[in-house]
């Protein structure tokens, strides 16, 4: 962005030169902003957009490592060599978003122990999405097909957000996200066309995680309490109900190649629309689940708790090393 470069939260507010400063700062900023031009960690910006840019990319980091859970569960019974060495690589590049996302929040100044005490405690919120449980193997598949094609929807115009690395990570994400969706439509394809049980199977699991990957882009454009400010600011490019209506569209010609019903009576096409009509979500479970009520909130937080208490030996290890390294480089510098 062409504008000044300040540090983080420094623009003087208190005198009536700080706030003619403010001011001009504010207006070049909306201009770049309206100009689709980037904003970069050093420009300056408004603190609330700040703020809302760290609060929903630890929101989405948080889900991409909490979301490491629900398919390692499958990671010991996949049900061949080969499947299992793809759902590893899957669940390792899970991991791998959830790093460019925490090393993006850092750029806002955001700190990564603050991030994940907030996650731990429950101040911070991740995908509604990993509350369900995984209950057969056809569940890899459907969050394969569905989640991951939910989270694309939602992320490939996330790769146009106004902040650069926020932008810039998404475009990596959205490639590996896509590879994603293949495996789980392949893999629910393989059950649909295998017995009469493992169709049974493949069917069960888009019945259960279909209503859910719809909650995932968030409540209606009505209750949205963030959409219409992260839209003017272009970090969000589109409102949740759009998304929610593209993905549908998307889905629908899916499941007849796949040969799976959707579990929704009211599902059509509505000519006039030239979109598909679908039924009501419910948004009670969805805010239920937000409130920690889900199947398996309090699992995945203890499971998440214990992992990072059982690697705070890892984290030593790796900054007693990073320390030694930078004192080697200085004396033989
Ligand atoms: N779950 O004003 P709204 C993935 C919260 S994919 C939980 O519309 P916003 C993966 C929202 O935070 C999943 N909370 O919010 C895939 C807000 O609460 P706070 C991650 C939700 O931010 C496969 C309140 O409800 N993707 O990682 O404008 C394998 C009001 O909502 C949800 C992302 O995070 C939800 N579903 O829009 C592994 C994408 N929906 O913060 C991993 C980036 C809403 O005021 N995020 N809330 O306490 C976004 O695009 C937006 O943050 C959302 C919500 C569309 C999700």
């Amino acid at each position: 962005m062409a504008t000044a470069h300040q540090p983080p939260s420094t623009a003087p507010h208190h005198t009536a030169a700080g706030a003619a400063d403010t001011a001009a700062l504010e207006s070049a900023f909306d201009a770049a902003v309206a100009a689709d031009e980037r904003i970069e960690p050093r420009d300056w910006m408004p603190d609330a957009y700040r703020s809302t840019l760290v609060r929903q990319m630890a929101q989405h980091a948080h889900s991409e490592i909490i979301g490491m859970q629900p398919e390692a569960n499958w990671i010991t019974r996949a049900p061949s060599l080969r499947r299992k060495a793809i759902l590893m690589a899957k669940v390792q590049d899970e991991a791998g978003h959830g790093l460019y996302l925490y090393s993006a929040a850092e750029t806002l100044g955001a700190s990564r122990d603050d991030l994940l005490d907030k996650l731990h405690s429950g101040r911070q919120k991740y995908s509604s999405i990993f509350n369900y449980p995984t209950l057969t193997w056809a569940d890899v598949g459907a969050i394969g097909w569905l989640v991951d094609g939910a989270a694309i929807t939602n992320q490939v115009p996330l790769c146009r957000c106004s902040y650069g690395p926020y932008a810039r990570a998404m475009v990596r994400v959205c490639k590996e996200e896509s590879f994603h969706q293949r495996q789980g439509y392949e893999l629910l394809l393989a059950l649909s066309r295998g017995t009469p049980a493992q169709h049974a199977m493949a069917q069960d699991a888009v019945d259960r995680w279909w209503w859910p990957s719809l909650m995932m882009f968030g409540p209606p454009d009505a209750e949205s309490s963030h959409s219409e400010q992260s839209m003017t600011w272009k970090i969000k490019r589109h409102s949740n109900d759009e998304l929610r209506q593209r993905f549908v569209d998307i889905c629908v010609p899916q499941a007849e190649s796949l040969g799976l019903t959707l579990p929704d009576p009211d599902l059509r096409w509505n000519e006039e629309r030239g979109h598909h009509d679908f039924g009501a979500i419910d948004w009670t479970e969805f805010w239920s689940v937000l409130k920690g009520n889900g199947p398996c909130n309090e699992q995945r937080i203890t499971q998440r708790r214990r992992a990072h208490e059982e690697g705070a030996w890892v984290r030593e290890a790796a900054a007693a090393y990073a320390t030694k390294n930078s004192e080697r480089k200085e004396a033989t510098a």
